[in-house]
């Protein structure tokens, strides 16, 4: 194998490892990192370590306390430039330095304005040959929640779809529908669990009266925030939403006022609310998305329904579209999809394909 293919394979690797962590670093990215030497003639990974639960200790230090010794003159690949700064933990490049790693492969640079570029100039400084952006596009998508906050000042959006056979979302009167099977369920509960919020609309809550909860067998206690569009608070008490409200978190995006006597009644059940404002009755989308990414909150998991979803894809807010197709159709008076696999917007590129039973799912991100 020639040496860039190696690289490569040990990066595709440390990717790996790195999505481990996915959605549970808190503000911090999941990064990985692997100590590779040769020993007898081949490589071999000495260390690993990935961003810990909660975002600290990071990647590099545990990958270095594993390799120990053994660290001396050996290749790290990280899949995110190593920090620079002194916050909560010493940089990250210098512990490589005073390690002995003589060789660095990297595959994203980091933009945050403490680190970004300087992380690399601590290693070439110290002597050690560095060598960035492989495998950068794979590392940026498991990374694209933190890179789109730290350079777009919002949180990245990813916009699940499932559509009839007959390209449609469900019926206008309402009435639930399967439009895809138990094993779609469960991807999309998994990726629930990947995601620091799930957003649905008011009419969505309203309808469908959903937990939206991550209910797989030992991932119950990954389900993140459950946000509401709710422009003037129609949310009713008795949704299962307000019910489970002090056990899973439930925030409420409003542009009603602080004395509306309907916001008492939901924080008594333990909603929260984000002031909004509205435009003709549609909350202001991306201040939304900025105040997340304020409060260091990255992915947004949007679910539905219709209008919910066109507004976001009318906008230019979906970075990444996830679309079920089911084998079903609906027939009478039902809901257009604003996207099937047929119409899928040039913006978007394919980036996967699976099949779960009878159900198809493509992901798409945003080129
Ligand atoms: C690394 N390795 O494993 C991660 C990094 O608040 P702090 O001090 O933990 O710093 C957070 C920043 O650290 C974050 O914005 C990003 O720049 C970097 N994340 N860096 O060297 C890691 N998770
Ligand atoms: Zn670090």
């Amino acid at each position: 194998m020639s040496a860039e293919a190696l690289d490569r394979r040990l990066m595709a690797a440390a990717i790996r490892l790195a999505r481990e962590h996915e959605g549970r670093t808190g503000s911090n990215p999941s990064v990985a990192t692997l100590i590779v030497r040769e020993i007898d003639g081949s490589p071999v990974i000495v260390g690993r370590g990935v961003t810990a639960i909660g975002g600290r200790p990071h990647a590099e230090p545990q990958a270095l306390a594993e390799a120990g010794e053994l660290a001396r003159g050996a290749t790290a690949y990280v899949t995110l430039e190593p920090c620079a700064h002194h916050g909560r933990t010493p940089p990250c490049a210098e512990a490589l330095v005073s390690a002995g790693i003589a060789r660095v492969v990297a595959a994203a640079t980091d933009p945050d304005e403490r680190v970004s570029g300087r992380g690399y100039a601590i290693l070439r400084a110290a002597g050690i040959e560095v060598e960035e952006g492989v495998l950068a596009a794979e590392a940026e998508r498991g990374l694209a929640g933190y890179l789109t906050r730290r350079m777009k000042n919002r949180a990245h959006v990813t916009l699940k779809l499932a559509v009839s056979a007959n390209g449609k979302i469900g019926r206008r009167d309402g009435k639930q529908v399967a439009i895809t099977g138990e094993i779609s369920r469960r991807q999309v509960h998994a990726l629930r669990a990947l995601s620091d919020v799930i957003l649905i609309g008011v009419g969505t809550a309203i309808n469908d009266d959903p937990d939206l909860t991550c209910r797989l067998p030992g991932l119950e206690d990954r389900s993140p925030i459950r946000l509401v569009l709710d422009t003037h608070l129609r949310l009713p008490l008795t949704s299962r939403l307000a019910h489970t409200a002090r056990d899973v978190p439930l925030w409420i995006a409003t542009a009603a006022q602080q004395d509306d006597p309907r916001r008492a009644e939901l924080a008594a059940c333990g909603a929260e609310f984000i002031a909004s404002d509205a435009h003709q009755d549609r909350l202001a989308l991306p201040e939304l998305l900025e105040d997340l990414a304020a409060r260091g909150l990255s992915t947004v998991f949007v679910e539905g329904g219709a209008a919910v979803a066109q507004s976001f894809l009318a906008e230019g807010l979906v970075d990444r579209l996830v679309l079920l197709t089911g084998e079903a159709t609906i027939d009478g008076d039902a809901v257009d999809a604003p996207i099937t696999r047929q119409t899928i917007p040039s913006a978007f590129r394919l980036v996967s394909s699976a099949t779960f039973g009878t159900d198809r799912m493509d992901e798409y991100e945003r080129v």
